[in-house]
């Protein structure tokens, strides 16, 4: 049954009943409709104004009538998206029939709700497919030529849905299918660090989406938008809360407000789950330990689970960050990590959910390195995890920087479901401020060997399952979205969300290939155009890197995790220093991770160990995260170290000129507000490039005491100008 409140996020659908169906009518009425639809992003990649001419010919008689039988919340949708989709895209109403009348019908579900799925006898390949996979066959029905979206479940025949839809959105022919897919991981997650204040935590787009405040009365229906442009991408859940997290979230008030938000995304698939705070017993049960070997708190957190299920039936399962950070956690008791899971794991297992347990921890241990501390807190756990429990590890080993080399617990856990966390929201690469495209550091992530079954046991492998046999895999990404109409801050950003549901659903899947199919859907047809925006895309990680963190440097930012600080900042622990990180001295520059130093690059399966433990062979990318390396080391390129960073700073910069000089090229070929909209955030990276070239430069060549290479332009401001200024690059202090 449909709750009330979703019926009536249903009755205001979106933008197909207030933008899209008006613009088809006026067009059939022969009326021009020059003014279009408000260029302001909300739409995302789901637009469908009409195809080009050539391609509306081509697919009309393709595309002539929906048959979607039934009326699950999902179907509804399904028959919502394919009407509203088809008849903007082919700039004619397309209606929903429940037969097939002639040629051109889009014939959608699943055997046991359609007949004609049934007739085609197609359950054994729909078996094989799972319940998220889907087929797409262009048949015919009776004497009619007919496609056939067919699912063993209506979400499958929604993820199926989404991409005949992407198939018309990116010009593809549709007139001879066969297309049979499935997801490569089982959890496809958003994890939103969202507080229940609104504010969210590295979130740069606005307020949360969830408004706690007006919850459970008061549904927004921009939820269903959400749940729509994360069911056309393959997601199928969101963890709601903070993994800093507040106990509240788990009262019953609370619980309520989570229903609400469940009931929203359901027909689209998502699941909802939750961050427990680990000390809610003592929080919200009075208890006085939250020790978890105490029989007394195992109960109160299966009573706290039972209670979720008997609310959300399909609810997803927790997400924990414990012992981390100052969170609360087993250690806090002398217990372990895997203490910890298995007892949310327990309380969980009778309603089939699930325990994603971070392994975001490291100690404030001086003298130890920080980026070696989460391997070997849990590595040693492998095997001792319940079997609902995931791991979930960031891409790297120290924090969601610009670039770091894969996390070694990829690989080291045979007997442990491991799931990636991805970082959507730019953190440390700019916020929503600057275009970084993640697809090229994510594919570099999975492509990543480990060597942990011998050449070829890339991440990729590792994580979905195949390389050691684990039935459950997953996937997060920390969401970076929020309530700016644009979803993401910068314009390019939405392309990161884009990315993180193209690669869950296939992590094969290259970074071109989605940038393509992202820019053609969200910007334009225009090849020319499309292919502009593709290739800024794909240069734009590596010239963050550039003049953010080149040749491995990490961690030299500011407070607000935005601009440069390599002088560092007085903070509680060593190891949140830039200093720490970049370890510039007048001997050199690096973290000595060999042998020679803390070792870590031993937590690596040989030869990956011996490769970055030998500077003969350690990449550029990597050099300065393994090795502490003289100012006058000869690079591969010929110049010494200091010339050549000095190069990857302008490099860097120099991207950003020019880039913005590309973009404003691009005038005219997009709406102008979108192209405004990004030439606004080229001029702030442009800025903020220079800001951190200067200040990083400035500063090491304290140490280094090198003149800067010809081919660098110098910087205008003095070091200490440039320490005078805050957090986000504007000066402080008036000049005397
Ligand atoms: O990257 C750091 C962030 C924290 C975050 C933490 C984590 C949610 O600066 O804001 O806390 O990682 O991943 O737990």
């Amino acid at each position: 049954m449909i709750p009330k409140n979703t019926k009536e996020i249903f009755r205001r659908f979106h933008f197909v009943s207030r933008i899209m169906f008006p613009a088809v009518v006026a067009l059939i009425a022969g009326v021009s409709v020059s003014a279009g639809p408000v260029e302001d992003g909300y739409r995302l990649w789901l637009r469908y104004d009409p195809l080009p001419a050539e391609k509306v010919a081509a697919y009309r008689s393709h595309v002539t009538a929906v048959v979607v039988t039934g009326n699950s919340g999902t179907r509804a949708a399904i028959r919502r998206e394919l009407v509203g989709a088809c008849s903007g895209l082919l700039g004619r109403p397309v209606p929903a029939t429940n037969e097939v009348n002639g040629a051109g019908a889009l014939i959608v579900g699943t055997p046991k709700s359609s007949t004609i799925i049934a007739g085609l006898k197609l359950d054994q390949q729909l078996d094989a497919l799972g319940p998220e996979g889907f087929l797409i066959r262009s048949v015919k029905i009776g004497s009619h030529p007919a496609t056939v979206i067919a699912s063993a479940s209506d979400l499958g025949a929604l993820y199926g849905t989404f991409h005949f839809l992407r198939l018309m959105q990116t010009l593809q022919p549709i007139d001879a299918l066969n297309v049979s897919e499935k997801p490569r991981f089982g959890l496809r997650v958003l994890d939103h660090w969202d507080n229940l204040d609104g504010s969210i935590e590295r979130g740069y787009a606005g307020r949360s989406l969830w408004n706690w405040s007006e919850l459970p009365e008061k549904v927004d229906a921009r939820l269903v938008d959400y749940a729509r442009a994360n069911a056309s991408i393959g997601i199928n859940g969101a963890v709601l809360n903070n993994v800093n997290s507040s106990a509240k979230s788990l009262t019953p008030d609370y619980l309520k407000k989570t229903v609400a938000i469940a009931d929203a995304l359901r027909p689209y698939g998502m699941r909802v789950y939750l961050v427990p705070r680990f000390s809610s017993p003592m929080e919200l049960g009075g208890l006085k330990t939250a020790d978890p070997l105490d029989p007394e708190v195992a109960a109160w957190w299966q009573a706290k689970a039972d209670e979720i299920y008997q609310l959300i039936p399909d609810f997803g399962g927790f997400l924990v960050k414990a012992s981390s950070e100052g969170q609360p956690g087993p250690l806090t008791y002398k217990r372990t990590h895997a203490d910890g899971a298995n007892m949310f794991a327990a309380a969980l297992a009778p309603h089939g959910g699930v325990v994603m347990w971070r392994a975001f921890v490291y100690d404030a241990k001086p003298g130890s390195d920080r980026a070696g501390q989460a391997y070997d807190a849990l590595q040693p756990f492998d095997g001792k995890f319940a079997t609902n429990v995931l791991l979930q590890v960031k891409n790297g080993p120290l924090d969601f920087q610009p670039r770091e080399p894969f996390h070694p617990l990829f690989g080291s856990m045979p007997q442990t479901p491991v799931m990636p966390e991805l970082q959507i929201t730019q953190e440390y690469l700019g916020q929503a401020n600057h275009v970084a495209f993640l697809a090229t550091m994510w594919r570099e992530f999975f492509d990543s060997d480990t060597f942990a079954k011998g050449p070829g046991s890339t991440v990729a492998k590792v994580v979905d399952g195949s390389l050691f046999g684990q039935k459950l895999t997953g996937i997060a990404g920390v969401a970076n979205t929020g309530s700016d109409r644009n979803w993401t801050g910068h314009p390019l950003a939405q392309a990161n969300w884009f990315a993180f549901g193209r690669l869950a659903w296939n992590p094969g899947l290259s970074a071109k290939a989605i940038a393509d199919e992202w820019g053609d859907m969200t910007f334009t047809h225009d090849r020319a155009t499309a292919a502009e925006i593709t290739r800024i895309l794909l240069e734009s990680r590596e010239a963050v890197v550039d003049y953010m963190t080149p040749l491995g440097l990490a961690h030299i930012m500011n407070d607000p995790h935005y601009g440069p600080e390599p002088w560092g900042h007085p903070v509680p622990r060593e190891d949140w220093n830039p200093v720490y990180h970049h370890r510039a001295a007048a001997d050199g520059l690096g973290f000595e991770r060999t042998a020679k130093g803390f070792n870590t690059v031993s937590q690596y399966h040989p030869p990956v160990r011996d490769r970055f433990a030998d500077l003969a062979t350690c990449p550029d990318e990597f050099l300065l995260w393994f090795h502490h390396v003289p100012w006058d080391y000869q690079m591969r390129s010929g110049r010494t170290l200091w010339d050549e960073l000095c190069l990857r700073y302008q490099r860097g910069v120099d991207w950003t000129v020019k880039t913005r000089k590309d973009w404003a090229a691009l005038a005219g070929k997009i709406d102008p507000e979108r192209h405004a909209a990004v030439a606004e955030k080229l001029a702030i990276q442009e800025r903020d490039a220079k800001w951190w070239r200067d200040a990083c430069l400035l500063y090491f060549q304290t140490f280094s005491k090198c003149p800067f290479p010809d081919g660098m332009e110098k910087p205008r401001r003095t070091l200490d100008e440039i320490k005078a200024l805050d957090g986000y690059g504007n000066a402080v202090k008036q000049k005397q």
